[in-house]
């Protein structure tokens, strides 16, 4: 766990989130700030800064995370598709730096995103 990371807090339940999954690695919680009516976010437990630094030896752990948000997306009924994307640096709007992926529908999304 990182020393005052906000998103290594809620893995631990340090910080209240609206959790709707959770695993020994993974978590997912609603935003707060939500961009569609299902906005929610996939982290992994342990601090990782972003998908830069990312290696093969985490390639079970992005595995089970993808199989989490597809998970999710069927709960939501998200049928008619959804979106996944994480933002990486300051250029792209990443405020907190531990990775997560957005999972976005419920609504049409536009293309390309802003
Ligand atoms: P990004 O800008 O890609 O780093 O996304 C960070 C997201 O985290 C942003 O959509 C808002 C969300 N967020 C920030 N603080 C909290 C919080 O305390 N709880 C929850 N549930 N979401 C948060």
């Amino acid at each position: 766990m990182a020393q005052d990371c906000l998103f290594c807090r809620i893995a631990a339940h340090e910080i209240d989130a609206d959790v709707i999954h959770e695993r020994e690695s993974v978590l997912a919680f609603r935003d707060i700030n939500p961009q569609a009516s299902v906005h929610v976010l996939v982290i992994p437990k342990e601090h990782i800064a972003s998908a830069s630094e990312l290696t093969g030896e985490h390639g079970r752990l992005l595995a089970e995370m993808f199989g989490v948000m597809a998970s999710i997306a069927r709960d939501e009924s998200l049928s008619g598709g959804h979106r996944i994307v994480t933002n990486i640096g300051p250029d792209a709007g990443q405020s907190v730096e531990h990775l997560h992926f957005h999972l976005l529908g419920g609504r049409a999304l536009g293309w390309p995103p802003g």
